[in-house]
């Protein structure tokens, strides 16, 4: 099913609307919302894509059936996902920690994705005189995030007010409109450009799968979940071959004490072995150096594609 970018304003959430009422009725396909355009798409998409879903991934479309799974994806403004998926017009969600909370949705939490990683930061002008956080005190802090911020100020017992904006809030005080701003954060190009500097984190975020309530039993969502997990685990793990000389072997194996049990394969050389194993990317770089110190050569990494327990 494929549903053409509405021409006007509101189309979508009459269709959705419509969507709600017939859902018990008529449609079995568990339904997962994903950002239309945006930092979380492209990797909302491969994610789904990695686990196996065959889809078509029209720009202009705002649903769309996976034809090998029972699972529709509906494509929305990211702010909107928490509600969708709270209201049971969607199972579930691919939407930033940031936007959970600042919509305060009653979702539930089913998966971390370890991407869209950013940091929602105060930030203030390069020269500014504000040194702690006490300093804020009468001051305006511009936001997109006025939730997350009163409850931040509640904690710290900061009396600032809050000036909400919806966008460019890095121009916020060269405008004369606050003096701080709280915003993701990322690269912190974007501070740095508008002439700010960071000053204290508020909370860091990264996208997650949400789900609505009473969602755990479904076998299809286990399925999914199942997968989501192959692919992250996948993600963080290398697989390595490495040449060793037999006399270096069991240095080798104690340095891979992590991994179940490496595979031994003996080289044309009689002396030397070659190991095939696989290791986390904690540290990657670190457990190459230990293990070529130790005698390892000719070391090989190659990507997994999947990890199934
Ligand atoms: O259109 P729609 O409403 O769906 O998207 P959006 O424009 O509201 O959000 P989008 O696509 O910008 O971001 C989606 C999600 O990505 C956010 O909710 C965060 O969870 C996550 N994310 C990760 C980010 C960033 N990194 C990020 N850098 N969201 C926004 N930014 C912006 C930030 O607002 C600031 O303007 O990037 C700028 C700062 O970036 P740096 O790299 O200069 O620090
Ligand atoms: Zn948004």
């Amino acid at each position: 099913m494929l549903l053409r970018e509405a021409s006007f304003p509101g189309l979508e959430h009459i269709y959705y609307f419509f969507q709600l009422i017939q859902t018990p009725f008529i449609l079995k396909n568990l339904k997962i919302a994903i950002q239309k355009s945006g930092r979380l798409n492209e990797k909302s998409v491969q994610l789904l894509k990695n686990c196996g879903l065959d889809f078509e991934n029209y720009k202009s479309s705002l649903i769309t059936t996976v034809s090998n799974f029972n699972l529709e994806i509906l494509f929305l403004r990211d702010d909107d996902i928490p509600g969708y998926v709270e209201q049971g017009i969607a199972d579930l969600g691919i939407v930033g920690e940031n936007v959970i909370d600042e919509t305060q949705s009653n979702v539930t939490y089913l998966q971390r994705l370890g991407f869209g990683k950013c940091t929602l930061k105060l930030g203030i002008p390069k020269d500014s005189p504000i040194e702690r956080l006490e300093d804020l005190n009468g001051k305006s802090i511009a936001t997109s995030y006025p939730n997350i911020l009163t409850e931040f100020l509640k904690e710290y017992k900061i009396d600032a007010q809050i000036r909400t904006i919806s966008g460019s809030v890095e121009i916020a005080p060269g405008l004369g409109l606050s003096d701080a701003i709280c915003d993701i954060v990322s690269t912190g190009g974007t501070l740095k450009s508008n002439g700010l500097k960071p000053f204290i984190d508020v909370r860091s975020s990264e996208a997650i799968l949400i789900g609505r309530q009473n969602l755990q039993e479904n076998p299809v969502l286990c399925e999914l979940l199942q997968r989501i997990q192959s692919v992250l685990r996948a993600k963080e793990t290398k697989y390595l071959v490495l040449n060793v000389e037999r006399k270096n072997l069991a240095e080798i194996t104690e340095l891979l004490h992590g991994v179940k049990s490496p595979t031994i394969v003996p080289l044309a050389d009689e002396g030397w072995v070659a190991v095939h194993t696989v290791i986390s990317e904690d540290d990657f770089w670190d457990k190459i150096n230990t293990l070529k110190s130790a005698g390892a050569q000719g070391i090989v990494v190659m990507p997994v594609e999947k990890i199934i327990l």
